[in-house]
């Protein structure tokens, strides 16, 4: 009997309807880079065509992987496979960055959670979607639109089938959208949870989709041959399994679970399990700006000190173009070297990571810029957490440098600025990566590209170096109020009331960003910026719910929140008193007695 069609039993689907309520799309770019580059060149368009970084073809258009050429192959064998393949650089990633940019924003189109996996992969959580659509739709009219994996025998009784079908419907005018409008094809699959819809995304690529229906989970997860198909399964978890003579994922799915747990903690044994039968309950996490922006070079092996350093020169240099495109102020940066062991002829990777002066950064009419001299003093950081890691007393052996830069300050305007204070993102997007890369576990989902086993530091020794930005009291509530309490909060500014002085520039920004209260309505997500920010939405709603209820409208409550009691006090005091209040809203600059209130920022915009 065919593999596929052994479903599993779906006579408990209303008791677990918990896992299949979901519906889920997985879209890819088809061989992207050389979409990127046909799409710029059409002459590019019919010639196989081949992507290269370095000696290697990256990716291939469609055309060339007929001949045999095939991802990350060595230029020299390509060439033999298709003497005809037409070679474009690819190093410079920033026309890629884009295009994945534009097909990011055309996705968000659909108003559902859209988080972005590498540069051409996303899942989008079209579940509420769905419903609203099943509302209206005919189910007898329902079909699959594109391939379905395998015919089920029978419906499944929680109504998965046609929640798919209508989703398989969404995947497919999202595709048609990302191809009308930019001129790429891609691949989706469809299915209830993210592990299916990934997996089954690329069963008939190029320019196709493939849903899943629930019951099949298990049968298809069991063509897959090697563990490693598993995202989230790395390269240590692997090994660990092959020592167990487990191999594919059907001998993942036969595995004991007495065995399993013999060699991982029990909850990833559980979770190694479930994973395996094509169960997964990770929610899709609507992404917002990178949580770290980084670059890597790798090459044969660099032994020579001054060889290092010259690595990281050009590395920073890049990175320097990629964070002023980014606009945000990094706090932190990371190193990252991939040493050669000759013992264990085997590389290992070691990360070792820094805070940094924002002050290093400078914004001049809103670009980001480092001087020559702040350079410097990044290059010093970054030679310093180099020869933490490599003890230079010894010969060594790289194959890999990284650079990275792993927090950020949204926006600095200044050390004593209000337009920290005056903005709802007002302290940091900030994420600490101090756990293994790889495989230390595998509790959450991680769909990003399994590292070699790796390990992060953060150098505490350089923060005295570069002093730790000081952590305002106010500030930290607010981030707690967010849910950012296991998260570090980065130098905001401190606000004192004797210290407003802000410049034409912050008072235009602060007006632009805060106080058009006109347009802004106070529920939370109202805003666009928001959406980055659910945990912050939450908080604004605690905040609406209390701090400010005599606020007038024009006032933004987290706003009013942050400020010292003192000022919270001399606002209200004015607005109980309509007089002044509204002097002070219609001619806020010409309050001569009070030239730096804070009343004057509370203005809307006219
Ligand atoms: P993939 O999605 O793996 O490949 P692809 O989009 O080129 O082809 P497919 O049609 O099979 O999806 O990777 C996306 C891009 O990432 C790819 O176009 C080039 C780049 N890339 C690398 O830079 N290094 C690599 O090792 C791989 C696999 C891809
Ligand atoms: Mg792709």
């Amino acid at each position: 009997m065919d593999d596929r069609n052994m479903e599993s039993s779906c006579s408990t689907c209303n008791e677990i309807d918990g896992e299949h309520f979901k519906s889920i799309i997985h879209i890819d770019l088809d061989c992207f880079y050389a979409q990127v580059e046909m799409v710029r060149n059409p002459e590019l368009r019919d010639v196989p065509l081949g992507i290269q970084q370095k000696n290697i073809v990256v990716t291939s258009n469609y055309e060339a992987r007929n001949y045999g050429v095939s991802k990350c192959m060595l230029v020299t064998d390509a060439l033999k496979v298709c003497p005809n393949l037409k070679l474009v650089n690819g190093e410079d990633l920033h026309s890629y960055r884009t295009a994945s940019g534009k097909v990011f924003l055309v996705l968000q189109g659909w108003r559902c959670p859209v988080e972005k996996l590498g540069m051409d992969e996303n899942f989008i959580d079209v579940t509420s979607l769905v419903e609203e659509k099943l509302k209206n739709a005919n189910l007898n009219d329902l079909i699959v639109m594109g391939q379905l994996y395998s015919e089920p025998s029978a419906e499944c009784p929680c109504g998965c089938h046609n929640r798919l079908k209508i989703a398989s419907q969404i995947a497919n005018e999202m595709r048609k959208k990302i191809y009308d409008e930019l001129g790429y094809t891609t691949c989706a699959g469809i299915a209830h949870n993210k592990l299916l819809a990934k997996l089954i995304c690329p069963l008939h690529k190029p320019n196709n989709q493939t849903t899943i229906f629930p019951q099949h989970g298990a049968n298809y997860m069991s063509t897959l041959t090697s563990v490693r198909s598993i995202p989230s399964i790395g390269s240590k978890t692997m090994e660990a399994l092959i020592s167990q003579k487990i191999i594919s994922v059907s001998d993942l799915q036969e595995a004991p679970l007495e065995i399993l747990k013999k060699h991982f903690s029990s909850d990833m044994a559980v979770r190694l399990k479930s994973l395996s039968l094509g169960e997964d309950n990770t929610p899709v996490k609507q992404s917002g700006k990178p949580q770290s922006i980084g670059l890597e070079d790798s090459f044969k092996t660099v032994s020579v000190k001054s060889e290092v350093e010259d690595k990281f020169s050009a590395l920073l240099q890049r990175l320097l173009v990629l964070v002023r495109e980014d606009g945000r102020i990094p706090v932190s940066v990371r190193v990252t070297l991939r040493k050669k062991d000759a013992k264990r002829l085997s590389s290992h990777r070691e990360s070792r990571q820094s805070q940094i002066s924002p002050s290093i950064f400078t914004l001049s009419s809103g670009v980001l810029t480092v001087t020559e001299a702040g350079q410097q003093k990044l290059m010093a950081i970054i030679m310093r957490l180099f020869t933490k890691l490599v003890d230079l007393s010894k010969p060594f052996h790289l194959t890999l440098v990284g650079l990275a830069f792993t927090k950020f300050q949204e926006r600095m305007t200044g050390r004593s600025s209000i337009v920290n204070y005056l903005m709802n993102d007002i302290s940091v997007q900030s994420v600490l990566n101090l756990q293994n890369d790889g495989d230390a576990s595998i509790t959450s989902m991680d769909y990003s590209a399994a590292s070699p086993s790796s390990s992060t530091t953060t150098d505490l020794s350089d923060a005295e170096i570069e002093p730790s930005p000081k952590k305002p009291k106010k500030v930290n509530w607010i981030a707690k109020k967010r849910c950012l309490a296991k998260e570090e909060v980065a130098s905001p500014s401190k606000l004192k009331v004797g210290e407003l002085r802000l410049n034409s520039k912050e008072l235009e920004k602060v007006s632009e960003l805060r106080l058009n209260s006109r347009d802004r309505s106070l529920t939370p997500r109202a805003s666009p910026a928001k959406d980055n920010f659910s945990d912050a939405s939450d908080s604004m709603k605690d905040l609406e719910d209390g701090a400010c209820n005599d606020c007038p409208s024009y006032v933004d409550k987290e706003v009013f929140s942050a400020l010292p009691d003192d000022m919270q006090q001399e606002l209200k005091s004015m607005w109980k008193n309509p007089t002044s209040s509204e002097k002070t809203r219609s001619s806020p600059r010409k309050n001569k007695s009070k030239p730096n209130s804070i009343m004057k920022y509370f203005v809307p915009q006219k």
